[in-house]
C-alpha cells in the first residue's frame, strides 16, 4: 500500500534497486536435499504434543478426506493420520500457497524423487503414515499433493489460520489500511492511527508527517490520481512485546496512473509498528519500500 502511494507521488522513480531484500525465508528450501523445514504456517512437531488428531484420507478421486473440519488456530498442535485408500500413490503436504507452489515445481522437475521431511508424507496404496504439525502465525495453510497432476486436478485443502484476539485485531486493521489505499479512503487511516506529535510515516524514500497529511496528501488524492490500484499484503508476520507489537508484510501493487497513462507494479516489504492504547491496537509507525516486480526464478 505504501508503496502505491509512493508511486502516485512520482517518488517510486527514486527507488534505490539495491535496497531490497528479494526473497522470503522460504525460497531456498528446495535447492537442498536435506531439507530445511521453514514455514510460514509452523513447523512440524512431536507427536507427543497434539491437542488433537484429524484422520486423512487420500483418494484416487484427487481428494482429501478430513475426519473433521481442518479450523486450526495459532499454536494449535494437531497429530494427522493419513490412510491411502487408493491405488496410487499420494502425498499429504503442509505449507502455504507460496511454499507449496516451490513444492510443486520441484516436483514436476524430479517425478520420481520421494519428497519426505517434517512437511510432508508420501502414502503408498494402503498404507498410513502421520504428521504432526504446530500452526503458527495467522496465515492462510494449503495442504497439497503435489505428485504431478494431482494439485491440478484438486487435491489440495486450505484453511486460514486462527489468530489470538490480538492477531486478530491486528489482522483486521491491516485488511483496513489495505482497504483504505485502495478505495483513497481515509476513514481506517483516522480510526487505527494514533496521532500524535511527530508522527512520521515513510513510503519508499518519502515521509509524511502526521496522520493528516498522511490521509490528505496521499491516501485521499489517490483516488482521482489513479485510475486503479490494487494492493495485497501477504505473509503478515506478528510480533508481540507486551503492550507493543510489529507487523511485517509483503507487498504487491499495481496501478495505473491517471495522467500520464503510466502502469505499475511494483513488489517490496512493510513494517507496522503498534501500541495497545485503551485496549485498542493503534498504529504510531510505518515504513514501506518497493521496487519494480520481477518474478522470481526457482533453481533446483
Ligand atoms: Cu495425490
Amino acid at each position: 500500500m505504501n508503496i502505491k502511494l509512493a508511486l502516485a507521488t512520482s517518488l517510486a522513480l527514486t527507488l534505490s534497486p539495491g535496497l531490497s531484500i528479494a526473497g522470503g525465508k522460504h525460497e531456498h528450501n528446495h535447492d537442498k536435499h536435506s531439507h530445511e523445514v521453514t514455514s510460514s504456517v509452523g513447523a512440524p512437531a512431536d507427536s507427543s504434543k497434539a491437542t488433537r488428531t484429524i484422520r486423512v484420507v487420500t483418494k484416487d478421486s484427487m481428494r482429501y478426506e478430513f475426519s473433521e473440519p481442518l479450523a486450526p488456530k495459532t499454536g494449535e498442535v494437531i497429530k494427522f493420520i493419513v490412510f491411502n485408500e487408493g491405488k496410487i500413490n499420494h502425498e499429504f503436504s503442509v505449507g502455504d500457497a507460496k511454499e507449496q507452489k516451490a513444492h510443486l515445481e520441484m516436483m514436476r522437475e524430479m517425478p520420481n524423487m520421494v519428497h519426505e521431511d517434517g512437511n510432508s508424507v508420501t502414502v503408498k496404496p494402503g498404507e498410513t503414515k502421520e504428521l504432526t504439525w504446530k500452526f503458527s502465525g495467522t496465515n492462510e495453510i494449503v495442504i497439497a499433493c503435489n505428485i504431478p497432476g494431482h494439485f491440478e486436478a484438486g487435491m489440495f485443502e486450505k484453511a486460514n489460520i486462527k489468530g489470538s484476539e490480538d492477531e486478530e485485531q491486528i489482522k483486521s486493521i491491516i485488511d483496513g489500511i489495505e482497504y483504505g489505499w485502495e478505495n483513497g479512503d481515509g476513514k481506517p487511516f483516522r480510526e487505527h492511527f494514533l496521532d500524535f506529535e511527530g508522527a512520521r510515516f515513510i513510503e519508499s524514500g518519502g515521509q509524511n508527517e502526521g496522520l493528516d497529511s498522511l490521509v490528505t496528501h496521499h491516501v485521499e488524492p489517490e483516488k482521482d490520481a489513479l485510475e486503479y490500484l490494487e494492493l495485497d499484503f501477504s505473509n503478515v508476520e506478528i510480533h508481540f512485546e507486551n503492550n507493543f507489537a510489529w507487523a511485517l508484510a509483503g507487498t504487491r501493487v499495481k496501478g495505473k496512473v491517471r495522467k500520464s497513462g503510466r502502469v505499475f507494479d511494483k513488489s517490496g516489504y512493510q513494517t507496522f509498528l503498534f501500541r495497545k492504547v485503551n485496549d485498542l491496537w493503534k498504529v504510531v509507525h510505518t515504513h514501506s519500500s518497493a521496487r519494480d516486480y520481477k518474478p522470481k526464478k526457482h533453481k533446483h
